[in-house]
């Protein structure tokens, strides 16, 4: 995905900035040449660089990453961090014997360390190898929102704007803003406030002031608050949309919420006024009995109750679901597009349940016969194996997404939420020909564009 700017990979350069001569941020997605192994090494030898830090932020494209760290020049320090590497920490340095240190968890001041040349014995929040064996070190206590500089934008080589199957929809830049760190909830499924070590980030929120200050100071137009749920502290929420309104400044911004913002009309109205478009909520599930299991702390009722009151509002709501639940069978799974047609929300994206190491689902998943978890933390069962669980999401795909259903979308989109400006619009109208051929060229290389097209147009099944 090349919308949004690595976010952590760019605190991390931020923070190494300030105590070297030079860092160069390099970003793969918009780079492709850098992917040739034999360019990106002649870049790192032409440059003088003198420590490689790479950031794995995606469970994606494990052996690809591998092969490109091993290829990395030998007599350079090589760093790892991200997501991914710290939850990965035994088999990235298993597979990569060219890795020096893993940074675990956040990784600002723990660059910082390493940069300074501090003893790694000393450093808190690595793993490195010492004498053939990995060495792993205490972790770091999670650092104070508020002293963490914000990403520097300057490091950036490129622009980040839209791009829909390699088709630029160049007139839109998109960024990305964290305004806090961490949930206060616990849903069962979700290990977003868990840094992978497992260990709990509590909700953490930077201070208006410079929240307002890093947004005035951006140049894309639509901006995306990367916070697990920015609505956590509604009063907060409700003052940076004050001082955005008080301060004009005009920016499109999207952001991820939980049901409960509905309980806040007052600032549902002052959000659309600050310029928010399009609202990230998880519901999960129609099912009382799954909202348990998963302890999202609200059921069916109140979903309907909240979208009764969301719906007088002009977002754009995409609804994130999940399915394959423990003890959920085919019927009620494909009752989630039927479910969300009747609550109103525009879009839906479903995930298979999945398995992480440290979900707070795991020893129910262990426990319960006749359920199975993957190396890569897929859930599947007897019943319904993994093939068979993403068919089912295609069925539920495809019962959402129809052709009325884009119509709408768009529909919403230019008269309610009142995304785009007109000029926009007409962009938009020529770029349509071309995005749609390369869906339909995508949908052909992957052999499914006959099915795809049935299930649109003819009969989903
Ligand atoms: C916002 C967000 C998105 C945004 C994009 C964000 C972006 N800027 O690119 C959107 C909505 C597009 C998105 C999409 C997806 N996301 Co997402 N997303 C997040 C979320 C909520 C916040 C990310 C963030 O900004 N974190 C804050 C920063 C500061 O933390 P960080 O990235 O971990 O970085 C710190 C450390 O890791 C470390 N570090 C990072 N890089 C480096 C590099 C070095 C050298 C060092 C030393 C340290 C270091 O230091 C950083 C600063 O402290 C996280 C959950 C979370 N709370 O982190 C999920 C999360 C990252 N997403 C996740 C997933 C699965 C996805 C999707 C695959 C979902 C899907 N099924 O489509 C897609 C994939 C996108 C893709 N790349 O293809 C998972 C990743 C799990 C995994 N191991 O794969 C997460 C962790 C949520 C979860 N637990 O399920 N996501
Ligand atoms: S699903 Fe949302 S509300 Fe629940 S713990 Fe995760 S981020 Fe917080």
């Amino acid at each position: 995905m090349m919308l949004f700017p690595p976010t952590g990979l760019e605190y991390v350069a931020t923070s190494a900035k300030a105590v070297t001569e030079r860092v160069t941020l390099l970003d793969l997605r918009y780079e492709p040449k850098f992917s040739e192994i034999d360019t990106l090494n002649a870049f790192i030898k032409g440059n003088g660089i003198d420590i490689i830090c790479v950031g794995i932020g995606w469970d994606r494209q494990y052996d690809e990453i591998c092969q490109l760290l091993n290829r990395m020049p030998q007599d350079i320090t090589l760093v790892v961090g991200g997501y991914t590497a710290t939850e990965k920490v035994e088999e990235f340095f298993n597979a990569c014997p060219s890795i020096d240190i893993i940074v675990r968890g956040e990784g600002e001041e723990t660059i910082r360390d390493i940069l300074l040349g501090r003893d790694p014995k000393d450093t808190l929040g690595i793993s490195y190898r010492h004498n053939g064996t990995i060495v792993h070190n205490p972790n770091r206590p999670l650092p104070d929102v508020n002293s963490l500089p914000n990403p520097d934008r300057s490091l950036r080589r490129s622009d980040y704007s839209l791009s829909i199957n390699g088709v630029r929809v160049k007139n839109w830049g998109f960024d990305a803003v964290l305004s806090a760190r961490g949930c206060p909830f616990n849903c069962k499924f979700c290990t977003f406030s868990l840094n992978p070590l497992g260990q709990k980030r509590n909700y953490a929120a930077r201070s208006v002031d410079s929240v307002i200050e890093e947004i005035s100071g951006l140049k894309a137009n639509i901006i995306m608050f990367s916070d697990d749920n920015f609505f956590t502290d509604p009063r907060r929420a409700e003052e940076i949309c004050d001082r955005l309104i008080a301060q004009k400044i005009k920016k499109r911004f999207f952001a991820q919420a939980r049901i409960d913002i509905a309980r806040y009309p007052s600032l549902l109205k002052k959000m659309a006024q600050a310029g928010f478009k399009a609202l990230f909520i998880g519901i999960e599930s129609p099912h009382d009995r799954i909202l348990k299991q998963l302890d999202k702390g609200f059921d069916q009722n109140t979903i309907r109750k909240s979208f009764e009151v969301l719906r007088k509002h002009p977002f754009f709501y995409n609804g994130y679901f999940i399915y394959g639940n423990i003890g959920e069978d085919e019927k009620e799974m494909l009752y989630i597009p039927r479910f969300a047609k009747e609550i109103g929300v525009d879009a839906i994206t479903c995930t298979r349940l999945r398995i992480e190491k440290f979900s707070a689902l795991r020893e129910l998943a262990e426990n319960t016969p006749g359920y199975h978890i993957t190396k890569r933390g897929e859930l599947y069962s007897d019943k319904y194996s993994y093939a068979e669980l993403k068919k089912i999401g295609r069925k539920i795909k495809f019962s959402f997404y129809t052709p009325s259903r884009y119509v709408k979308i768009l529909w919403k989109n230019i008269f309610i939420v009142k995304f785009f400006t007109f000029k926009e619009i007409i962009f938009l109208f020529l770029t349509a020909p071309a995005i749609i051929i390369s869906v339909l060229v995508k949908e052909h290389r992957r052999g499914r564009l006959y099915e795809s097209l049935r299930r649109t147009f003819i009969k989903n099944t």
